[in-house]
């Protein structure tokens, strides 16, 4: 009998099938394991929004305090979903309850992809759940399923207040540090989910205005200008090499555009942008350009100067960080997608 069954004496009688339920759960899965965030938090509202009445189900248990040699439940727990998924799948059969599997509260750190196929789907019309601990009540537990890779060893040689550390992999464009979204560095300073209007400089102009259907004759001559005062000057020394992966990032309406930097001229009280191809070209669709729409500029050492901003140079596979306050880099858990 395996530990779940054990657990569960009555779980050996008459089960019956729901065949939705396990589309359902490896929808919410894939989605939760594509990101790093609050994974599971995105699962919840595409799981099931009626509870289970308890005392109707089976109830496995994975906490990650907890062992995989525990038999699951409440007071002795799974370490990992994994395990709580091959126990589901060892569950005697016909079922004849649903199967409920609670995440206790915290980060399961996935080594690899926690993949659900139809052997993981419930049986004879009876469902498997995966959820936080205590969910739809007020005492839910916050819980994330993390497929991030952990960024370890940050030192500040130099003592300038930027950290910096090997990255374990290659191109990433987001680095999570406490499980907080850390801004990519950019100018003008502001949080990295920051809509207000201070967080972005506007487009001076644009060399061709307006929709891509105008057949504009300088369609493929375009360039953006902006005003000198809104470039930082550092972009301005940077080697080419550097330049041409700093992004402008520009909120155009319902779109967003982001296109690496080719050059840029400082011409009287205006710096123009000259955007790396294909995005010169591609800059064409999506909705009308129109000076003063939203931009910042993004990704180069040179605007790494205000906390919660960070960095990472491809080439030396090196990444940096500036804390914000109260961090502790030798604590903290930084990881990138
Ligand atoms: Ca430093
Ligand atoms: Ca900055």
């Amino acid at each position: 009998m395996t530990a779940a069954a054990s657990a569960h004496p009555g779980a050996r009688r008459g089960w019956f099938l729901r065949r939705f339920a396990i589309a359902a759960v490896l929808a919410a899965c894939a989605l939760a394991v594509a990101i790093s965030g609050n994974g599971l938090e995105l699962i919840e509202g595409l799981l099931w929004a009626d509870e289970v009445p308890r005392g109707s189900s089976s109830e496995l248990y994975v906490a990650p305090n907890g062992s995989d040699r525990n038999p699951g439940t409440m007071a002795r727990p799974f370490a990992t979903v994994d395990r709580a998924r091959r126990a589901v799948q060892a569950l005697p059969e016909p079922w004849n309850r649903d199967v409920i599997v609670w995440l206790r509260a915290g980060t399961y750190e996935l080594s690899s992809t926690l993949e659900l196929s139809t052997g993981d789907s419930g049986k004879n019309g009876y469902r498997v759940i995966y959820q936080p601990y205590g969910y739809g009540t007020p005492r839910q537990e916050t819980v994330a399923l993390s497929g991030g890779t952990r960024v370890t060893g940050w030192s500040d040689p130099d003592g300038d207040g930027i950290y910096e550390a090997r990255t374990p992999s290659g191109a990433f464009r987001q680095l999570y540090v406490n499980g907080q979204r850390a801004t990519r560095a950019r100018a003008p300073n502001a949080d990295a989910d920051d809509y207000r209007e201070d967080a972005y400089v506007p487009i001076a102009h644009w060399d061709s205005p307006g929709y891509e259907y105008d057949a504009d004759p300088n369609e493929g001559n375009r360039r953006i200008g902006l005003k000198a005062a809104d470039v930082p000057a550092s972009l301005l020394k940077l080697p080419a090499s550097q330049l041409h992966r700093v992004e402008l990032v520009v909120q155009r309406k319902w779109a967003q555009n982001r296109v690496r930097i080719d050059s840029l001229s400082p011409e009287g009280p205006l710096t123009y942008l000259v955007p790396m191809e294909p995005e010169r070209a591609l800059f064409g669709f999506g909705p009308p350009r129109i000076d003063g729409q939203w931009a910042h500029l993004e990704n180069a050492f040179v605007l790494l100067d205000a906390p919660g901003e960070w960095f990472l140079d491809v080439d030396a596979q090196k990444v940096y960080y500036k804390p914000r306050p109260g961090e502790d880099m030798k604590a903290a858990v930084v990881a990138t997608p």
